[in-house]
């Protein structure tokens, strides 16, 4: 028998254990402090964009309750913890002086970790654009980038964070917000979608940059969802489709971040539908290719595509209907970053199941299933490991139930079970189950 099947996978022992979550997701308290609105606010007003007409107004009340929060973190034993900094509660409009309510809630946030001995990864955009900013033309317009530079620099000088992420998931922006119109701002316009995408990926340069000038010795990345893209079938036109969704899935974003330049295919496919290469100014995929520190992987699915481009699922899907089960595809990808794009330790910064989770009687949440994908996933990066991905750490989505977006509090993610009704936290199995994980640095 082959001695790897029988013994535990090992982690090594400066592997960093952590989990995610994100300030609109857990936050509430969106009118509190002086925080201003932001395009999410103002798309979950509007009937029929959100499930069950669900906001992020109370969420899961973390900015009243980040103590106790802190506490679980503590308690479950990790090392790294991931958020989100609102920029509508540091710059309420998007621009000018910052908003020193909002700085404070983030300054306490980071001495608790500290207190605790967890180090803080703090991610500058997840999503929530200052309104204003959309008013003024959102990611369409290049000002945004700067913006996003200066609302970064005021961060960087005020919480002392070793460890940023840019802008979480571009790609999701792109898609969502612009293309398929299912998430803020709720466009569907290929041609402004694209434009968008590279002011997003402008404004992470010009952040990075703005990090390496002032604050030398801390790291920066972007956090990108990657989909390893498959053929579904043996043909060539399969395998050609494949190609070119990789190129929309990953190449799109991880080539001018690390090779100063976008794909070829991709941006010919793209200049087919709008006028995305008009708005790439000299110098900028220079900006844009700023050496980073750490690159932040997500992943959830990978895709599959047939020979007339469609996506087709293979394998047994999630609550959610877009995650297809498939923990191969997180070694693949992660395999295949170390070589395409070596030199740039990865942080997994997202990964993790929705269940139809519930408190049984006796107190706990049985949540299985969650228990089996974390074990699976992180078997996975284990085997890329040992095949030479450079990993330094996981971090589990999510901490918390939480705002999932389009789909409101319909799709729980957390390993603490969040009781909307009461507020009270409750660990799930999963969250048991990381904790000894965590602890021992094995999987079993
Ligand atoms: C991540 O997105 C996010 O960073 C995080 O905030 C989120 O809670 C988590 O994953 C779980 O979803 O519009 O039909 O394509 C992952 C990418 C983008 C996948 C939105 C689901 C909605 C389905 N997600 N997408 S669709």
């Amino acid at each position: 028998m082959d001695e790897a099947m029988n013994s535990p996978a090992r982690f090594p022992a400066d592997f960093v254990w952590g989990a995610s979550t994100a300030a609109y997701q857990i936050e509430g308290a969106t009118t509190e402090d002086g925080r201003g609105p932001s395009v999410w606010d103002t798309f979950c007003a509007v009937p029929g964009n959100v499930r069950d007409g669900d906001s992020g107004e109370h969420a899961a009340d973390h900015y009243h309750r980040y103590n106790e929060d802190l506490d679980l973190i503590a308690d479950l034993g990790l090392a790294s913890y991931r958020f989100s900094i609102a920029w509508p509660r540091i710059q309420p409009t998007g621009s000018g002086k910052p908003n020193q309510k909002g700085l404070d809630f983030y300054r306490r946030l980071v001495d608790g970790l500290a207190e605790r001995g967890v180090r803080p990864m703090a991610t500058l955009f997840h999503w929530d654009l200052p309104q204003e900013l959309q008013d003024r033309g959102g990611w369409e317009n290049r000002d945004t980038a700067e913006r996003f530079a200066e609302y970064a620099e005021i961060c960087y000088d005020a919480l002392e964070i070793r460890d940023w992420l840019t802008i979480n998931e571009p790609k999701t922006v792109v898609d969502c917000g612009y293309r398929f119109g299912s998430h803020a701002p709720g466009f569907k316009d290929d041609a402004r979608a694209f434009v968008a995408c590279h002011h997003l990926l402008l404004a992470h340069g010009l952040a990075s940059r703005v990090l390496h000038e002032r604050h030398p010795g801390r790291r920066i990345g972007p956090a990108l969802n990657l989909h390893p893209t498959y053929p579904a079938d043996d043909t060539p036109e399969a395998r050609e489709a494949a190609h070119h969704q990789d190129g929309l899935e990953n190449r799109l974003y991880l080539d001018p971040v690390f090779k100063g330049r976008y794909p070829e295919d991709t941006l010919r496919w793209i200049s087919e539908r709008g006028p995305m290469a008009d708005h790439i100014l000299d110098g900028d995929l220079g900006v844009i290719s700023e050496p980073i520190d750490v690159l932040g992987v997500q992943y959830y699915t990978p895709v599959f595509v047939d020979g007339k481009g469609e996506r087709v699922f293979r394998h047994e899907r999630a609550q959610a209907e877009w995650l297809e089960i498939y923990p191969e595809g997180l070694h693949d990808i992660l395999v295949r970053v170390q070589r395409d794009y070596p030199g740039v330790p990865m942080i997994i910064t997202e990964n993790g199941l929705a269940t139809v989770d519930g408190i049984d009687a006796d107190g706990r949440v049985r949540d299985q299933r969650r228990i089996a994908y974390l074990r699976d996933h992180l078997s996975a990066t284990h085997r890329a490991m040992e095949a030479g991905a450079q990993v330094e750490a996981y971090h589990v989505w999510s901490l918390l139930d939480n705002f999932e977006w389009a789909e409101g509090y319909s799709q729980r993610f957390g390993i603490v079970y969040v009781d909307y009704a009461t507020q009270q936290r409750t660990p799930k199995d999963s969250a048991l189950w990381y904790r000894d994980v965590a602890k021992s640095g094995e999987l079993r």
